[in-house]
């Protein structure tokens, strides 16, 4: 990767952080993409990749874009953008289940030409908010650089116009607004108690003996998912393929069925990222119609699942026909959404300022638990069960920002950054002890940080 704005140009008083964050990049750039982690995940990941962009804009904005050409280059005919596209030149016995586990192409009509192989699942749908991204950061470095993004806007507009109606269409055959999942790993929040009911529900059959690669790569294997767990997303998977991956047909029989609010929420403020791609590039009108009746609906679905006991908004199982009522920074979804009523938003804050999230006392950094320590599934060092994710963060800061709230979101920044410059670029945080925990090296964590330290300098 050509690194052409120096990272000395990016930083505040975080000066060593900025060129940390670009080596982990760096080092993690296999070309036009870019590895999750060098150790743990050494394939590209859907929304990494979009997280990376982010970062990757502030260093080179061609290479940004690459990243999302390369990861739709692997894009499904149904629209589908594909939660992991595997490394060929992955070491073996690197991650599992790989490439040969997960053969898609040979289940579905759909897959795009292997190698390399795809999985048959997605994630949440970051890309359009990264793409536009791109085209802000362009637009700060002049015509040329706005002339050759324009043109990347241009083509990966009808694919990103094709993945949000895949998930409007496909994901959301009820009209709900709200995007269906059949796997956890879909969520992006794998082993969120989120999941527990309704993964509980879902009875493992015949398993062969499998190999965890991942417990090698972490100091403490109750930091990543257990057996049973394990078993159950496998098992998933293999009801996935079995079914072809045909959608109507994972729809009719799949066990784990599932309304994600995190993902609907992306799904909306992603749903204006596109709007304003199909400005720019003079896309029809009727497209930005849908889009526009896309987000009206995604916020009215989310309005649907908010608990008023909670003061968050929850998950609906679909086969249980039940809310999941797991108090997650998933609940903070009508905040990521956007556009919420004063009073919405107000119980919002109030809940994330509580200490439910961010004011529980023990806390190293006020920044929010993915579980909250009030829950009796929250385990603080526990992958998506307690620790804090920078992505996170992210997410939330953005959607405070979007909301006028702007001290508080200069206030999540910091602390974020504060946080980083402590621990490094681990993969998530214990929010206690502020040790970084699960991979090390983890790419969306370092271009987060490099997104966060250019904006302090506007
Ligand atoms: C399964 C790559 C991915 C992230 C997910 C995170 C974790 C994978 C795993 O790593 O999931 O997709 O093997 O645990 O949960 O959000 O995209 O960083």
């Amino acid at each position: 990767m050509q690194v052409k704005t120096s990272p000395r140009e990016i930083l505040g008083e975080h000066e060593g952080l900025a060129a940390r964050a670009s080596e982990v990049l760096r080092q993690n750039d296999m070309g036009g993409w870019t590895r999750a982690a060098p150790n743990l995940y050494p394939h590209q990941w859907s929304w990494d990749s979009a997280f990376i962009a982010i970062g990757l804009a502030h260093l080179d904005v061609r290479r940004a874009a690459l990243e999302l050409r390369t990861l739709f280059a692997h894009q499904w005919k149904t629209g589908k953008v594909p939660h992991i596209v595997f490394n060929p030149k992955a070491p073996p016995h690197s991650y599992y289940p790989g490439a040969d586990h997960w053969a898609c192409a040979a289940v579905s009509p759909d897959a795009p030409p292997a190698p390399p192989y795809t999985s048959c699942l997605s994630q949440p749908p970051v890309h359009a908010i990264a793409a536009w991204h791109i085209w802000e950061a362009s637009g700060r470095e002049g015509e040329a650089s706005l002339s050759s993004t324009r043109v990347f806007l241009h083509d990966i507009y009808p694919r990103l116009f094709a993945w949000h109606r895949y998930l409007t269409t496909f994901r959301d055959p009820e009209s709900s607004g709200l995007v269906t999942i059949y796997h956890p790993w879909e969520s992006g929040t794998d082993n969120s108690p989120r999941w527990d009911a309704a993964l509980a529900a879902v009875e493992v059959g015949d398993l062969p003996p499998y190999p965890r690669y991942d417990l090698q790569h972490v100091d403490d294997p109750s930091q990543r998912p257990t057996k049973a767990d394990y078993d159950r997303y496998l098992w998933l998977v293999r009801l996935v393929k079995m079914a072809g991956c045909d959608e109507g047909t994972i729809y009719r029989s799949h066990p784990f069925l599932v309304k994600d609010v995190l993902s609907s929420a992306i799904l909306v403020t992603a749903n204006e990222a596109l709007l304003d791609i199909a400005r720019v590039v003079g896309a029809p009108d009727g497209d930005r119609e849908l889009i526009a009746e896309w987000i009206e609906r995604g916020r009215r679905g989310l309005d649907e699942c908010w608990d008023p006991d909670l003061k968050l908004c929850l998950d609906y199982d679909l086969r249980a026909a039940k809310p999941l009522r797991v108090r997650t920074v998933a609940g903070f979804a009508p905040l990521i959404a956007g556009r919420q009523s004063p009073e919405r938003l107000e119980a919002l804050l109030e809940v994330l300022d509580s200490p439910a999230f961010m004011g529980h006392p023990e806390l190293r950094w006020p920044l929010p638990p993915s579980t909250s320590p009030q829950d009796l599934g929250f385990r603080p060092l526990s992958y998506w069960r307690g620790p804090i994710w920078p992505i996170v963060n992210w997410l939330l800061w953005r959607s405070l920002l979007r909301a006028g709230k702007s001290e508080r979101a200069e206030h999540l920044r910091r602390m974020s950054l504060e946080q980083l410059s402590d621990g490094g670029f681990g993969e998530y945080v214990d929010p206690f002890a502020a040790e970084p925990l699960g991979s090390t090296r983890q790419s969306w964590t370092a271009a987060v940080a490099l997104d966060w330290l250019a904006n302090g300098l506007r």
